[in-house]
């Protein structure tokens, strides 16, 4: 199948231009001139599928590099499974996701690898990777890093919150550190000092403060920003690269600015929901259905930050100005009904997560009309530094020749109402949206993957199964 998306704006992380797209079989073949020949060929003349973007954005499939589909987590598990997560993903624009697999203390990581390819094979519409995680790091942890590297999952996430869950001591840290540090692989860090974070939620509860609202005022910015500068010396120690994960405190984006005005290989990923939500949506007072309780939907980690403390500008302008590299989603949904609603009576029990796979590259745009990014600093975002940050460069994120056929054609012109219900867009597997009345001026109309059209102005033509395992190499920012 060859497809040609003539006439359209090609952007790219380094420029736009007017520019025709041929796609053939599952790699893009050629950027070429409006109408162009082909060595004396007349391209359109010889394709089996012509696109017509005039007006239109051509711009490299989204890459969300930080989801959990079906994760058990919580005393739950993520309501979105990778087949119902990957369509959702692919109906907003995004044709790559780098899916979390868990290791909880005591278990053996390879074997929970191998699971998490049991869970997703055969199940994704996109084409989905995987980072590992690592809670206790045993001796057989640090050997498994070596080989995962080897089978192209090449960034270990680590977390300084959960106990009893997830959480890793600084010494378990380090070594994991030491070791990605000697075999070219990247440290994700959930950055919040966890031991200070399970003494204010009992302090909440023991005094009757059992509402969403607790929820954020029990893990503080002082929380985020001590556990980011920690993470960011152990780093410096061990000469690891370090991500930070859905930083969401303007304190914790200066930690890493100043980390990385020092010379340090050191990384921020932000989300949609630090950069248009807020604490008070703890508050659960935009509607009646349930109560004070509504707060629940917005309970994710880190937490959602007051608006009257600047964050969220902090957080637009850090993005503009690569104080901030990335924009991934933490996609992990639950549904109130059933899952949010097991901390009705204390907030410490609502499964923390919010799910938006399906709408960053819209929100993102957003960013764009009003003037807090640039066209191609969208692309950038989204797209491009996912994939370099995450060893996929080259065949993901970037519209090039060679690169794979992922390419998503959107109206600048377009409108897209989010929410649930009649003549909105929701396709993930939750029963509210954390973006409900949210009015983005832009639609994603066509998303090609690998060469296949799965999205075609307002239907779905992907399948399950379409998506392949994204055998990633090393960070293209490694120094
Ligand atoms: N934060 C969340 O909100 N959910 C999943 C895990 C995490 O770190
Ligand atoms: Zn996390
Ligand atoms: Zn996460």
């Amino acid at each position: 199948m060859k497809t040609l998306i003539k006439n359209g704006t090609v952007v790219n992380a380094t420029g736009s231009a007017t520019a025709d797209v041929l796609i053939d079989g599952e790699t893009i073949a050629a950027v070429l001139a409006p109408g162009s020949t082909l060595l004396g060929f007349d391209v359109e003349a010889n394709v089996d599928r012509v696109i017509d973007a005039r007006g239109k954005y051509v711009i490299p499939g989204g890459i969300d590099a930080h989801t959990h589909m079906q994760m058990p987590f919580g005393g739950t598990e993520a309501s979105d499974t990778f087949e119902t997560g990957t369509r959702a993903a692919a109906w907003g624009g995004t044709t790559s996701i780098v899916d979390f697999v868990v290791q909880y203390a005591g278990e053996n990581v390879l074997e929970q690898y191998r699971k998490w390819h049991e869970k997703a094979s055969g199940q994704c519409a996109i084409d989905y990777g995987f980072h590992q995680i690592l809670s206790d790091v045993q001796d057989s942890s640090l050997t498994a890093m070596d080989e995962l590297v080897a089978e192209g999952v090449s960034s270990f996430k680590l977390f300084m919150a959960y106990k009893g869950v997830f959480l890793s001591d600084d010494g378990q840290i380090v070594k994991a550190m030491q070791r990605a540090a000697s075999n070219g692989s990247m440290i994700m860090m959930h950055a919040e000092n966890g031991s200070v974070i399970d003494l204010l939620v009992q302090q909440a509860v023991a005094a009757g403060n059992t509402g969403p609202l607790y929820h954020g005022l029990t893990r503080p910015w002082q929380a985020e920003e001590e556990a980011t500068h920690r993470a960011i010396m152990l780093a410096n120690l061990t000469g690891a690269p370090l991500y930070v994960v859905h930083v969401s405190a303007k304190q914790a984006v200066d930690q890493i600015a100043q980390a990385r005005d020092r010379g340090q290989n050191v990384f921020g990923e932000t989300c949609p929901q630090y950069l248009y939500l807020s604490l008070e949506d703890n508050l659960g007072a935009r509607s009646d259905e349930w109560g004070g309780f509504e707060g629940a939907k917005w309970v994710c980690s880190t937490p959602l930050r007051a608006s009257a403390e600047g964050h969220q500008h902090h957080m637009w302008q850090s993005l503009a100005t690569n104080d901030i590299q990335m924009v991934s989603t933490d996609h992990c949904p639950f549904c109130m009904k059933g899952q949010k609603d097991m901390g009705l009576a204390d907030f410490s029990k609502i499964p923390n997560g919010i799910g938006s796979v399906e709408h960053r590259m819209d929100l993102l745009y957003q960013g764009v009309v009003d003037g807090k990014i640039s066209l191609e600093r969208w692309v950038e975002v989204c797209s491009t530094t996912p994939a370099r940050m995450f060893g996929m460069h080259g065949t993901k994120g970037v519209l090039q020749p060679g690169a794979d056929g992922d390419v998503v054609v959107y109206d600048p012109n377009g409108h897209t109402s989010i929410g649930v219900g009649p003549g909105k867009t929701h396709h993930m597997n939750m029963d509210y949206s954390a973006y409900e009345g949210f009015e983005i001026d832009g639609h994603v109309d066509t998303v090609i993957s690998r060469g296949k059209v799965v999205i075609d102005r307002g239907e779905y033509l992907g399948a399950k199964g379409d998506g392949r395992f994204i055998k990633r190499g090393l960070s293209q920012y490694l120094i």
